[in-house]
């Protein structure tokens, strides 16, 4: 599928696009009655209906085409399908759900009128039509219920419903692009994301779409607690023309966010404020000229592509945001990052400028005992303690594995998930879903509003499964972790490591497009002294594959399962905590980006007893033939 270059992007090239204002305050000039909302189509609709905006576009179509006219009479270059609240959670207040697809048909239709009427009248300035989808009013990574944390009113499985079903009529309609805007729950924004694409998909067709977040107070946050970068990091894995920041508290207060987006966002950027702080009534007071002074500052500073209003905003304003904007400098997109951007509430970011990167291990029921017994007792409380001490430990990105015959893992996987994510300083953390079992990851992957990590694919089952799985994997959003399997089995030699590294590579990014920053590469961290020969150089092949993959597969991250190397001397934790130490220490400076350990029982290399580490050092870097041997026995004394 070939991404079909629409005319907003060369407009947008060329200059700032000014988007329309508020629809609701305008709708409300009317005083429209019950009757007015029915017309003939619902007169005899058993419920009220009065005050559902949206269906105004069926009913008093004459109203929404006027409103959209005056918006264009002052300038605007974009308008705003009257769709805000056209999915079926909004709609079900009203018993509308059969009217959705009818009600973004119509709202579109009217957009593309009125905006072709006047791209007419002056093809030097063609106006555009943005099909707006609203979050709903339910939120998919937050539980409603105080008593009970775990609970969602709404699940990503229902929203990418609705949303599909709003984008149909949109698409149909006939929009040009698409505005998933007033994002207060990032997750339910990958949501809408996940809908369009996979419409687009269907239909063969692309279409650019928006995003704009609303951040709701004043520490900087959405309101399901994200920075505008974490979600910045969260939606970009759909190619958007635009990212951005509406409604909320206004443009003054909106400057740091617009500031943030503009210097880090490899696309355009928009902002489109209230007309200022609410009143004591809940209006929005700021006059145009107040508001032209934000505007011109953001213009001034080149921060936003595209500029409007939203709530309290008239055509009066949006008349002085075009006056300002059509004499003002065009914000170039930032330079693309070859950098791994993750998140979870916070951006983390792994880059050859950042030290290594610890994954806590604990959260895994095949690697604690502890927390397979909590989870099989339901003792989720404590099980989420675990996790906290991992993140205090210092844990950068957690584990979470649910593997295990005794438990149902997707069920385990979602409700813990449901959990982390009312615990900020847990939940600040990028996941890594590891499991080994696609529905498992998947269950997961629609619980995270941040951007996660699976763990793990491979070619274990051949290439069309492993397209298949990175595909959607890139549709959630997530990066990947990639293990060194193939059909044949698990890779434990370089050769082999390198062979089927390559070969997934070569997939991913050519056939995928799948971004190589966003792959991390482990080659199997397997377990050494062992009393068998043949695994002696493990360690060493593990660690030259590290250095192989960061010179010859550009961008890929590395990572590795610490921990496994150490196997042999379960229940020695000085020495297998040594030995993790020595393995980092020589694996780090190989190029090894992260790895998933227990972070807070790692050893420091240089405060290991030289002669615990002399024989370590044997070990790990296969110096002699009697390495096993001879720490073995030091293990004991150490032991005793
Ligand atoms: N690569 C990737 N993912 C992985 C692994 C890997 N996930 C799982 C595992 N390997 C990494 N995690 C652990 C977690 C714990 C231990 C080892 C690896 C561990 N646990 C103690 C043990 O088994 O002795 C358990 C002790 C206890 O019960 O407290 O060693 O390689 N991509």
């Amino acid at each position: 599928m070939t991404y079909k270059k629409y005319k907003i992007r060369e407009e947008l090239e060329k200059r700032v696009l000014v988007l329309d204002g508020a629809m609701g305050t305008m709708i409300q000039r009317y005083k429209l009655t019950e009757k007015d909302f029915r017309g003939d189509r619902f007169a005899n609709h058993p419920y009220d209906l009065k005050g559902d905006n949206d269906l105004l576009s069926i009913t008093r179509p004459d109203i929404i085409s006027k409103i959209h006219e005056e918006y264009l009479e002052a300038g605007a270059d974009i308008i705003e399908t009257n769709t805000f609240n056209a999915t079926l959670v909004s709609q079900a207040d009203y018993h509308l759900e059969d009217a959705v697809y009818e009600i973004n048909l119509a709202g579109a239709r009217l957009a593309r009128q009125a905006a072709d009427k006047y791209t007419a009248m002056n093809p030097a300035k063609p106006r555009f039509v943005a099909g707006a989808i609203g979050p709903t009013s339910k939120t998919a990574s937050l539980s409603p219920d105080v008593n009970d944390p775990a609970y969602r009113a709404v699940t990503f499985d229902q929203l990418v419903e609705y949303y599909t079903e709003q984008t149909r009529g949109l698409i149909d309609g006939d929009v040009d692009l698409l505005l998933i805007e007033t994002v207060f729950d990032t997750l339910n924004a990958k949501a809408a994301l996940f809908a369009v694409n996979e419409l687009m998909k269907q239909r063969g067709q692309r279409i650019p779409v928006s995003v704009s977040a609303t951040i709701t107070d004043a520490s900087g946050r959405t309101l399901s607690g994200q920075t505008i970068e974490a979600f910045m990091y969260s939606v970009t894995h759909i190619d958007l023309l635009s990212i951005g920041v509406n409604c909320a508290l206004g443009a003054k207060e909106m400057r740091p966010y617009i500031e943030e987006l503009a210097k880090k966002a490899p696309i355009f950027v928009s902002a489109h404020p209230n007309a200022g702080l609410p009143n004591q009534f809940g209006e929005y007071d700021e006059s145009p000229s107040d508001m032209g002074k934000h505007v011109h500052d953001f213009l001034d500073h080149k921060f936003v592509n595209i500029i409007g209003g939203c709530c309290g905003t008239t055509p009066d304003h949006i008349r002085e945001f075009a006056e300002i904007a059509s004499s003002m400098p065009v914000r170039k997109p930032a330079k693309p990052s070859l950098d791994t951007h993750l998140s979870g509430l916070e951006p983390l970011t792994i880059s050859k400028d950042v030290n290594f990167i610890n994954v806590g291990e604990r959260t895994n029921v095949a690697g604690s005992k502890k927390f397979a017994r909590l989870i099989r007792d339901e003792k989720y409380d404590e099980a989420l303690t675990i996790a906290r001490n991992q993140v205090e430990g210092g844990a950068q990105i957690i584990d979470v594995n649910m593997d295990d015959a005794m438990l149902d893992a997707e069920k385990c996987m979602v409700k813990f998930l449901h959990l982390v994510a009312s615990e900020p300083e847990i939940s600040r953390l990028p996941i890594m879903i590891d499991s080994s079992k696609w529905s498992v990851i998947e269950a997961g992957l629609k619980c995270v509003q941040g951007k996660a990590i699976v763990n793990s694919i491979s070619l274990k089952e051949g290439e069309e499964a492993f397209k298949t799985y990175a595909g959607k994997i890139r549709e959630y959003g997530a990066a990947v972790v990639v293990m060194a399997f193939d059909e044949r089995g698990q890779a434990d030699t370089f050769e082999r490591r390198k062979k089927i590294c390559t070969r997934a590579y070569k997939i991913l990014t050519e056939e995928i497009h799948f971004p190589s920053q966003d792959i991390i590469f482990d080659s199997n961290v397997l377990a050494v002294a062992t009393g068998i020969e043949e695994h002696n150089n493990y360690a060493v092949d593990f660690i030259k594959t590290c250095r192989w993959i960061k010179d010859n597969l550009p961008n890929a991250k590395l990572s590795g399962g610490i921990s496994n190397m150490s196997f042999s001397f379960r229940g020695n934790d000085v020495v297998r905590e040594a030995m993790h130490s020595v393995f980092l220490y020589y694996a780090i400076q190989a190029g090894l980006d992260m790895g998933i350990v227990n972070p807070g029982m790692l050893q420091v290399y240089d405060e290991i007893p030289k002669d615990l580490l002399e024989r370590i050092e044997d070990v790990v870097l296969n110096k002699r033939s009697d390495a096993t041997e001879r720490l073995v026995e030091f293990a004991e004394i150490i032991k005793a």
